[in-house]
């Protein structure tokens, strides 16, 4: 330890922080060790400023993975296992897109709105942002994330690849319901369909009753604009609920009398049951939990204190309350979550853990304000089967061998 007065401060201040925080063992993993990086450091004035923000070069491995061998039904996966907090920055968050992202020049979009309405009106841009705006934090997830849950665990699946379809973001947009009320909505009315820009046209039918209440026509994204991916320049964000039907590229809101059955709702993102019927119009997604820190593919180095953290989130509203076993689903103790907890939203729960060494299964189940709790795999397939693709949020394990190798496991 340099013998400076400045170091003598940081070691006195990490005491007193120690003492503090009561961490008990948290003590023991807090080696005393160099300053180091302080030589490297030196004085040299460092860079100047930049036009736009790029991250540490030693951060450049924090990255996305494709999720498809078909370059323009691409998907990408959010580094759960890399994330500290309840945002996912821009450009981490998971892409689905099953025709390429369309470059849409703002100036030119428009936005229409017709059918069973009194005025139909089409919105520049420049007119959307003149509107009253609201900024609020949603969870976008896949259906069909978690979807390796339906086949039993392999050891090598890491939290990315298992469950890197979800990504939450602070969005800024007009609500829905302004736009409704400008075109005045005919008494028939049910329905809206939404149609995207992109190539595929991808069309969902919306149910009214959800466009009067919480969906944002949504041009912001953790304070810019939306990113590329995320829909530029116009999305639709509709909380809660599966991340298809947040129509990107938003061009059309068709008002109608029923949902107009498109293939994204009869061939796709429709569940299997195990008596052959189809559940159709499954939109909100279940309550959901996972540890993200340790989790696979991650090795502990030795025996001590490790505060275990994740993230939990529900298409119900807020998350209630997050527990963990350490013991593969016997016993559950609850986790700390952090405020603000947010309805729709991913959040964060920590655990503070004492790994003693032994082999050990780490578990976590999210109970939300609907009182619905997080099942274990065989519970979900008892009632669901294993034909779904779609909807699994069946309990995450992760097995901690003794030589600290963490594992996907089943619970
Ligand atoms: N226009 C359009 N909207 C779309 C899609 C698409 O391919 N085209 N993909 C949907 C799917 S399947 C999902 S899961 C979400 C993904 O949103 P993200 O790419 O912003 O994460 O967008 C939905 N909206
Ligand atoms: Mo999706």
């Amino acid at each position: 330890m340099p013998s400076d007065g400045s170091s003598n401060r940081l070691a006195n201040s990490r005491r007193q922080f120690l003492r503090a925080a009561t961490l008990g063992s948290a003590a023991t993993v807090l080696r005393p060790t160099r300053l180091v990086g302080q030589q490297n450091l030196g004085r040299s004035l460092g860079d100047g400023v930049g036009g736009y923000g790029g991250r540490s070069h030693f951060e450049e491995t924090v990255r996305r993975l494709r999720a498809s061998r078909y370059p323009q039904a691409a998907g990408s996966l959010t580094p759960l296992q890399d994330l500290y907090g309840t945002i996912t920055p821009s450009a981490l968050h998971f892409e689905r897109h099953h025709a390429g992202i369309p470059d849409i020049d703002p100036s030119e979009h428009r936005l229409l709105i017709d059918g069973l309405v009194d005025r139909p009106l089409v919105f520049t841009m420049d007119e959307l942002r003149r509107l009253p705006a609201v900024t609020r934090v949603y969870f976008i997830e896949c259906s069909g994330n978690g979807r390796v849950k339906w086949a039993p665990a392999e050891p090598d699946t890491d939290v990315q690849a298992a469950f890197g379809m979800t990504s939450c973001s602070e969005w800024t947009g007009v609500p829905l319901s302004v736009l409704l009320s400008a075109v005045g909505i005919r008494n028939k009315a049910q329905w809206i369909v939404a149609e995207g820009a992109d190539a595929c046209r991808m069309t969902r039918s919306v149910p009214l009753v959800k466009a009067q209440d919480d969906i944002l026509v949504a041009y912001g994204q953790n304070g810019e604009a939306l990113r590329p991916a995320q829909g530029y320049p116009l999305r639709l964000v509709i909380p809660g609920w599966e991340g298809n039907i947040s129509i990107k590229w938003l061009r059309r809101l068709h008002v109608v009398d029923q949902p107009y059955l498109t293939r994204e709702e009869t061939a796709k993102y429709t569940d299997l049951m195990p008596d052959g019927k189809s559940r159709q119009f499954t939109f909100a997604m279940d309550a959901k939990s996972v540890i993200t820190r340790p989790s696979g593919g991650d090795r502990l180095d030795g025996s001590g204190f490790y505060q275990v953290s994740g993230l939990a989130w529900s298409g119900r509203g807020r998350v209630r309350g997050v527990e963990i076993s350490t013991d593969g689903g016997e016993s559950w103790v609850g986790a700390q979550l952090q405020q603000p907890v947010l309805p729709f939203a991913h959040t964060r729960f920590r655990y503070d853990w004492s790994w003693d060494g032994s082999e050990k299964i780490l578990a976590s189940r999210c109970i939300d304000e609907a009182g619905e709790v997080q099942p274990t795999r065989s519970a979900l397939i008892a009632v669901r089967g294993t034909h779904s693709s779609y909807h699994n949020n069946a309990i995450q394990g992760w097995r901690v061998r003794s030589t600290g190798r963490v594992e996907n496991v089943d619970v």
